[in-house]
């Protein structure tokens, strides 16, 4: 059969609300044309992320129940440890409440004034517990990633040329460790290639350097090496993880991506003093080493996601349902970033609304437009994420790409759901010439897109 379907039934369900267009424009207005501030109640179909958004599945509210929650060595902590030790082959392995939770901790030891953290690009809360340490971060993707009609397979590649001159310039003494986000999701959710990774780790071995995976969408990787990478044809998508996981001197993990749960994540290292540090201050900000800020209840969902994530009727539905979306707007005309990545459909908002320039926000423009015609939510990853306005002299920086992403939750929306989206979108394109751009009222000194508040220009 050629249909793909997914691979699960449906146990349980969560009704959706609808709302009205007049509805929808209050709701704006009082959010400040902010989706991050809209009640979910009053959207329709969230693409607000796929970050905690997980369905679970019946094994893993199976495994809630059973969850250990034993203050100290709890029995689902030592089962999310061994998996995860399977799985990547790291010596220690430091649960945190999520992904953040790790990177604070990781750059609070190695981070600091006058350092200086390579990435293929980092991800907004990255770069942010980078900066905050008083480091620099440096995205390094390759040029073709700047070209979002372009159709290639390993967009999210590290440009191993611009690393290789950094390395050598500035040297161990400047840089603590390279990271290599896979999936890129500052660029499209692009898969990372093997080759790339591996390269990307000789580099840093030559020049004595640790080198780390921020591994958040790691199976989703997997998937494309597999499907795209030759000579991994045959090769399983758990030996293709860990030959990813094998380059790497430790990770940062958010489970809430592909560990299939609402909340979770791990730091996971080699270095036996690096881990004392990081234990030491998880203590203080997360809780004992054998539950980092998490419940027995989320260890034990965790583990069981880590290997369900991993089925390939699992990671095929996965790939193809999302690249449905992506195909199904192209053939409509609407501009998205190609190809489709892992997780998302990235709007290219500069050529839907090219009569808005960079310093009114389109992507911003584009991701409450498309809230306003069907209740759907989007995030917008571009100027309002990623630019940056001179508080002094108001001088505007844009970020290198504005898109908007629609970020497929896993294991939650149905065929008909994504076709609503792709109506829904489509209309909005014919009426573009519509849309206006936006002005930032109010915004906070880091992490702007989730508390800014806009007006339409
Ligand atoms: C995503 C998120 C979560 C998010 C962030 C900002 C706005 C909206 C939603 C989180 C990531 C990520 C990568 C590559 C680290 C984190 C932090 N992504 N690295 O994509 O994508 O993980 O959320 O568990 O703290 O929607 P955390």
């Amino acid at each position: 059969m050629k249909t793909i379907i997914e691979p699960f039934k449906i146990k349980s369900v969560e009704p959706l609300r609808f709302t009205s267009f007049r509805e929808r424009e209050a709701i704006l207005i009082n959010a400040g044309y902010n989706l991050f501030n809209i009640h979910a109640d009053d959207v329709l179909i969230d693409l607000l992320t796929d970050s905690g958004t997980s369905a679970m599945s019946a094994n893993q509210w199976g495994g809630m129940i059973e969850g250990d929650e034993a203050y100290a060595g709890s029995k689902s902590f030592y089962r999310l440890e061994q998996t995860v030790k399977d799985l990547t082959g790291f010596h220690h392995i430091i649960p945190t409440h999520q992904g953040r939770a790790a990177e604070k901790i990781l750059f609070s030891i190695i981070g600091g004034e006058g350092k200086i953290v390579p990435n293929n690009t980092h991800f907004d809360t990255t770069r942010a517990n980078v900066e905050i340490s008083g480091a620099q971060a440096v995205d390094l993707p390759v040029p073709v990633s700047l070209k979002p009609d372009v159709k290639e397979d390993f967009k999210g590649n590290m440009n191993l040329k611009a690393l290789n001159n950094l390395l050598g310039k500035k040297g161990p003494q400047r840089i603590p460790l390279v990271m290599l986000t896979v999936t890129n999701n500052s660029n499209a959710g692009q898969p990372v290639s093997m080759q790339n990774i591996r390269a990307t780790s000789e580099l840093c071995r030559n020049y004595g350097i640790p080198f780390f995976l921020d591994a958040c969408r790691f199976a989703e990787n997997a998937y494309f090496i597999k499907i795209r990478e030759p000579g991994y044809e045959k090769t399983s998508i758990r030996d293709i993880a860990r030959e990813m996981f094998s380059y790497a001197d430790g990770c940062t993990m958010s489970g809430k991506k592909d560990g299939l749960v609402n909340m979770g994540g791990f730091l996971a290292v080699n270095d036996d003093e690096l881990a004392r540090n990081a234990r030491n201050l998880l203590v203080v900000t997360e809780g004992f080493p054998t539950y980092g800020g998490l419940a027995g209840h989320d260890l034990e969902a965790f583990a069981r996601g880590l290997d369900e994530v991993l089925e390939e009727d699992y990671l095929k539905y996965r790939v193809r349902s999302v690249s449905y979306l992506g195909e199904a707007l192209d053939k409509s005309g609407v501009p998205i970033y190609q190809p489709p990545g892992g997780h998302a459909i990235y709007l290219d908002a500069k050529a839907f609304l090219p009569h808005i320039p960079g310093h009114e926000y389109p992507g911003q423009a584009l991701a409450c437009a498309i809230y306003l015609a069907g209740g759907i939510r989007t995030c917008e990853i571009g100027s309002v994420m990623f630019g940056k306005t001179d508080p002094h002299s108001g001088e505007f920086k844009a970020a290198r790409l504005e898109m908007v992403r629609l970020a497929i939750p896993r294991r939650v929306y149905t065929q008909s759901h994504i076709d609503y989206v792709i109506e829904c979108i489509g209309e909005v394109f014919q009426k573009r010439e519509k849309i206006t751009g936006m002005r930032i009222v109010y915004e906070p000194p880091v992490l702007r897109h989730f508390t800014a508040r806009f007006n339409p220009i």
